[in-house]
C-alpha cells in the first residue's frame, strides 16, 4: 500500500506556489486540474478524470454547462454589478423566477452557502421577536448534532465539530444541540418558548451523508408546526436536485418555513445563494436591515435563472435519482471487504472503509485519482462519491469498474 503518489514536475509547480504563498487551510488531494467539461475534469498534464464531488454539489450541472457558460458571458459583457444602492433589471425577474420555482412568496439573495444560513438565522430571531413574541435577546436556535453550514463566528459557533470550532471562542449565544434523527429530542427542545428555529440539513452532507430514518423530515415539519417554530431546511448540498428530487424535503412532502439554498444554485460558475420564505417571514426585515454587496448582482440573477432552467430541462433530479440506484447496487455487487457501509440517495453517496490502517480511505482516494476519477474522505473512513447529475449509466459502471480496481490497494 502506497500512501503517497508521484507527482510531475509540472503539477509540483503549482503544488509548490500554494504551499510558499497561500494558507494551509486545506489539505487537498495531489491533483492540479484545469480544465473540465461534463462530468470530467483534466489536470495540467492532460490527464483526464471522472468528478465524484462535483465541487462538494455545487457542480450538479456538469463542469461548464454550455448554457449557463452562455448566459454567464452574454450578461457579463452587459452588466455585472449595481450595488442594491439602485434597481437593476434582472432581480425582480430572477425574483419571480426562483419563487415560483419553489413556491415561496419571496426571496432574499446572497453569495454564498454560509451566508444564506446567516440570513436565515437572522430572519428567525426576528421573526421570533417580532411574530412568536419572544422576550429581547431570548431566542435559541437548534441545530441538530453533526451539522455543517460553514466557517463563519455563527456556523462554527453551532459546530459540534472541534476541528471547526476549536480555540476559535467565544462562542454565538442562544444556540441549542440536539441529536439529529432524533424527534423525542427535539419535541423536548421546541417546548421551550424562546425557541424560534431548527436548523438543519435533511440529509448530512459533511458527517459523512448521512441519512436520518424515513419519517424524520416530515416528523420535523409536525413538531415545528405544533410548537409554533420555524423548520429551516440547509439544502446547499442536498437541494437542486442533487437527492434524486429538487429538494431533500421533498422526498417526505415537508415544505420549510424557511429554505436555504446556494452551491448549484449558479452551477458551479460564481457564488450565489438563496434564502426564500414566505411574507410573515421575510417581510419581517425593513430596509437596511441586512444585505451583500454583491447580493442580487445581475450577473449572478441571470446565471441562477439559467442553472435552475438547465435542471429542470434536463431532467437531472430523475437522473440522479436511477443513477445512484445503479451506481449503490454495482458498489454492493462488488463485495468488497473493504467496505462496511454503502449509503446515499439520488447522487449523494458515501461509503465507509473498513481496514486496520486509519489513512485507508486517503490512499484508496490517492489510487482512485491515479486510475482516472476524483473523490475526497470525509471524516476519515468515509469517501463521498456524488458526481454531477448528467452522468450516464455506462459511465457509472465505468466507474465502478475504477472503484473496484483500485480497492486492491487496500489488499
Ligand atoms: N451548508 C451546507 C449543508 C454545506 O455543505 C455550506 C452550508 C456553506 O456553503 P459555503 O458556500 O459558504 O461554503 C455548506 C458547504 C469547503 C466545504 O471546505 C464546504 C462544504 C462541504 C465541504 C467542504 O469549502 N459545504
Amino acid at each position: 500500500m502506497h500512501t503517497s503518489t508521484m507527482v510531475s514536475a509540472n503539477t509540483q509547480h503549482f503544488l509548490d506556489l500554494e504551499e510558499k504563498y497561500g494558507a494551509h487551510n486545506y489539505h487537498p488531494l495531489p491533483v492540479v486540474l484545469k480544465k473540465g467539461s461534463g462530468v470530467f475534469l483534466w489536470d495540467v498534464d492532460d490527464k483526464k478524470y471522472y468528478d465524484f464531488l462535483s465541487g462538494y454539489s455545487a457542480v450538479n450541472q456538469g463542469h461548464c454547462h454550455p448554457k449557463i457558460v452562455a448566459t454567464l458571458k452574454e450578461q457579463a459583457e452587459i452588466l455585472t454589478l449595481t450595488s442594491r444602492a439602485f434597481h437593476n433589471n434582472l432581480l425582480g425577474e430572477y425574483e419571480k423566477y426562483i419563487t415560483e420555482y419553489f413556491g415561496y412568496d419571496k426571496v432574499l439573495p446572497m453569495n454564498t452557502g454560509v451566508e444564506g444560513g446567516e440570513t436565515a438565522i437572522k430572519l428567525a430571531r426576528r421573526w421570533g421577536y417580532t411574530v412568536k413574541g419572544i422576550e429581547t435577546n431570548q431566542a435559541k436556535i437548534i441545530f441538530a448534532e453533526g451539522n455543517f453550514w460553514g466557517r463563519t463566528m455563527a456556523a462554527i459557533s453551532s459546530s459540534t465539530d472541534p476541528s471547526s470550532y476549536k480555540d476559535f471562542g467565544p462562542f454565538m449565544p442562544g444556540f441549542e444541540i440536539v441529536a439529529y434523527n432524533d424527534l423525542a429530542a427535539l419535541e423536548i427542545a421546541l417546548q421551550d418558548k424562546n425557541v424560534a428555529a431548527f436548523m438543519f440539513e435533511p440529509i448530512q452532507g459533511e458527517a459523512g451523508v448521512v441519512l436520518p430514518d424515513d419519517g424524520y423530515i416530515s416528523g420535523v415539519r409536525k413538531l415545528c408546526s405544533q410548537y409554533n417554530v420555524l423548520m429551516i431546511a440547509d439544502e446547499i448540498q442536498t437541494g437542486l436536485a442533487r437527492t434524486g428530487k429538487m429538494l431533500a424535503c421533498d422526498h417526505e412532502n415537508a415544505k420549510p418555513d424557511i429554505l436555504i439554498l446556494g452551491k448549484a444554485l449558479s452551477g458551479g460558475t460564481m457564488p450565489v445563494s438563496a434564502v426564500l420564505a414566505n411574507n410573515e417571514i421575510m417581510m419581517t426585515i425593513k430596509p437596511g436591515e441586512h444585505g451583500s454587496t454583491y447580493g442580487g448582482n445581475p450577473l449572478a440573477c441571470k446565471v441562477a435563472i439559467a442553472a435552475l432552467q438547465v435542471l429542470k430541462d434536463e431532467n437531472m433530479a430523475e437522473n440522479a435519482d436511477k443513477m445512484g440506484i445503479i451506481f449503490r447496487k454495482a458498489l454492493a455487487d462488488l463485495q468488497s471487504p473493504y467496505i462496511s457501509v454503502i449509503r446515499g440517495r439520488g447522487l449523494l453517496n458515501a461509503i465507509v472503509i473498513k481496514h486496520e490502517n486509519p489513512d485507508a480511505a486517503w490512499d484508496l482516494c490517492l489510487t482512485l485519482k491515479e486510475n482516472g476519477l476524483l473523490a475526497k474522505p470525509t471524516h476519515g473512513d468515509k469517501i463521498r462519491f456524488a458526481p454531477p447529475l448528467c452522468i450516464t449509466e455506462s459511465e457509472i459502471l465505468d466507474c465502478v469498474k475504477i472503484i473496484e480496481k483500485s480497492l486492491d490497494c487496500l489488499k
